[in-house]
């Protein structure tokens, strides 16, 4: 199934406990996708390891590194995010010349690679999170001016995904609605807080796709699973 029909993907971070209930309830779902990602503490290996959990369920399984250095290539698709409202550069590009840098050796291979990558425009909106914390995010932004992010990275960037993030809090549909009325082509993620069907409906009236991870984890595969549309 072509990634841009997906409604609902289901998060999973290489750093937390992933039990077989976990892993058993996420596959029977009804989610679209597995995405594996995380911002603190991830490595190569634990990547690697949930990735063998997951792989033969029948599922696409995106890996979303949050590093160069924890790049997994086995995985169907590479989505690589790039921080649109960092105040660190690193977040921007940085940390993607890197990547490039580790591979100049051989950059016609790695071009090859790239032609399959899937490029996310992150704008993250809770300065509480880790991820908030750890890009430096600038999170105190009016939903215009989150929109105005999007048209850059839509427009002048032309990333095919623009992604609000406001990991571990719900976060204000209005500002969805706004930033989805700017966008015209690239697809619209949201996630943060989706911990019940009420909020997962809420959020897809105008996100194209959401994603959801904490709930999982925090509240258990009963609420979980009443996030699946
Ligand atoms: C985090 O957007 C995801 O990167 C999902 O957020 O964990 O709050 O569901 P939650």
């Amino acid at each position: 199934m072509d990634w841009r029909k997906w409604k609902h993907i289901t998060k999973l971070d290489p750093d937390r406990e992933n039990t077989d209930e976990i892993i058993r309830a996420v596959v029977d779902s009804g989610t679209d996708a597995v995405m594996i990602s995380g911002t603190q503490n991830v490595t190569y290996k634990k990547t690697r390891e949930l990735i063998e959990k997951i792989i033969d369920h029948g599922l696409p399984v995106v890996v979303e590194p949050s590093d160069p250095t924890n790049v997994v290539y086995d995985a169907e698709y590479l989505f690589i995010p790039t921080v649109l409202n960092s105040m660190d550069g690193e977040w921007i590009t940085g940390k993607h010349a890197k990547w490039v840098y580790m591979h100049y050796s051989n950059l016609g291979d790695f071009l090859n690679t790239l032609k399959s990558v899937v490029m996310e425009g992150y704008i993250v909106l809770n300065p509480k999170s880790a991820v908030g914390m750890v890009t430096k995010a600038n999170c105190s932004i009016s939903k215009e001016l989150a929109a105005c992010y999007a048209v850059v990275g839509e427009r002048m960037l032309n990333l095919p995904v623009i992604y609000i993030e406001y990991s571990g809090t719900y976060g204000d549909p209005e500002l969805v609605r706004e930033v989805k009325s700017a966008l015209t082509n690239s697809r619209l993620f949201y996630g943060g807080g989706i911990d019940s069907g009420r909020k997962a409906m809420e959020m897809l009236k105008y996100a194209d796709t959401i994603i959801v991870g904490n709930v999982i984890y925090e509240k258990g595969v009963d609420a979980y699973l009443q996030t699946i549309p």
